[in-house]
């Protein structure tokens, strides 16, 4: 049986980033539903963001998006985060909402719309020099929507020669996130669809640049967990992006489409000793709440990545390791079984006693009159949104 201790020790020390554009109003094409009490600004996307860290103690950073979260003074943002309890996190880019980048950002044939993306890269380096941010994530929506459209090879140069441009601008203790998705908004190629794509890339780059892996990316049926057991072997894991999904990127709330899934990542992380910061993988919610009131469900997020943590960190590895080697297929099963169907939440309810937080951090949220708060506060100005 594991050491509760250490099993505490690690959950306490573990860091979930959240994403500032989920605070926002989300949705699909077919609609962006707008809620009462959304934030207006960057400063009120923090000002929840801190929330979730109040009351679950291991949310202590917030991604930014450019330009959902542009502002003239990162460093006052910056300096703003740390008065509220948190910081400033990685900085996305954004190079897939302008016209110009119709086909195509730093993948475009056009060399003046690649210089355009790149110039946005380096903005958002910028950024990172003001926030204090070490890791530059980058999603291209970049991709074709009919065989022909483009020369696949010629887009993998044309994105290689960006992406080494913008590499050359990192500082030393900065990196370069690379994402991964199988398609959407293309439909025929995307120009980063995969980890090994994406790992390509990497290895090309340097050490300074590691893959990121979003649940939702990757074809129905994927071995999500070989994945993320091969790049942290290979010491390429730079970030996670939970959320969970029933079909394609449906971005809802990580755990709730699959706590199966996530405890068998988690695993994976947690036997390659890379569930601590110490470690360097971002592991983030990257969630859109497009019907349910967004800060609880942040924070049921957080809630459910420690429950699957938890459960993950339970397994007794040396019966796990003497069942592998002595070919116990069904004894091996029964021992990562048993881990997972164990009930966590009297272990977390305990830790976060210990942390001096209350033990159930929605009813806790729920009661701190927060929510009322926002509604009536946050009347006029633009609701924070993807389209604005
Ligand atoms: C792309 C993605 C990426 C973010 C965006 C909000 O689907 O996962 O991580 O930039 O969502
Ligand atoms: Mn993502």
């Amino acid at each position: 049986m594991p050491d509760l201790t250490a099993v505490k020790t690690a959950l306490r020390a573990q860091r979930i980033e959240t994403p500032s554009w989920a605070f926002g109003n989300t949705g699909t094409r077919f609609k962006v539903f707008t809620q009462p009490g959304v934030p207006r600004t960057a400063s009120e996307k923090i000002d929840d963001a801190a929330q979730v860290h109040r009351f679950t103690g291991v949310a202590p950073s917030v991604a930014v998006h450019i330009p959902w979260d542009k502002v003239d003074d990162y460093a006052a943002l910056s300096s703003y985060a740390k008065e509220q309890g948190v910081a400033i996190g990685t900085v996305n880019a954004n190079v897939f909402q302008d016209d110009d980048y119709r086909l195509g950002s730093v993948a475009n044939p056009d060399p003046a719309i690649r210089r355009k993306a790149v110039a946005h890269l380096f903005e958002c380096i910028d950024i990172m020099d003001a926030t204090g941010s070490a890791d530059l994530k980058l999603w291209f929506a970049d991709g074709t929507n009919y065989p022909g459209q483009d020369s696949i090879r010629a887009r993998q140069d044309r994105l290689a020669d960006a992406l080494a441009e913008v590499y050359a601008r990192l500082a030393a203790d900065q990196r370069m996130l690379l994402e991964y998705k199988l398609f959407e908004p293309s439909f025929y190629t995307t120009d980063v669809p995969d980890w090994g794509t994406s790992l390509l890339h990497c290895v090309a780059l340097g050490p300074q640049a590691a893959v990121v892996v979003d649940t939702g990316h990757h074809a129905p049926g994927t071995n999500i967990e070989f994945i993320v057991a091969l790049l942290l072997r290979a010491g390429r894991l730079g970030g996670f992006d939970f959320n969970s999904r029933f079909y394609a990127d449906d971005d809802l709330m990580v755990g709730a489409a699959d706590p199966f899934q996530l405890f068998r990542i988690l695993h994976e992380v947690v036997l390659a000793g890379a569930i601590g910061p110490e470690a360097g993988v971002a592991f983030m919610l990257d969630q859109c709440h497009n019907i349910e009131p967004k800060i609880p469900a942040q924070i049921r997020s957080v809630m459910n990545v420690q429950e699957a943590t938890a459960k993950a960190l339970l397994v007794d590895q040396p019966a796990l390791e003497a069942a592998q080697r002595s070919g116990d297929v069904l004894g091996a099963n029964a021992v990562l079984m048993d881990a997972y169907n164990t009930d966590v939440r009297p272990l977390l309810a305990g830790l976060r006693e210990d942390m001096g937080l209350d033990p159930d951090p929605v009813a806790a949220y729920h009661r701190s009159g927060y929510a009322e708060k926002i509604v009536a506060d946050r009347v006029g100005g633009t609701p924070a949104s993807w389209d604005s």
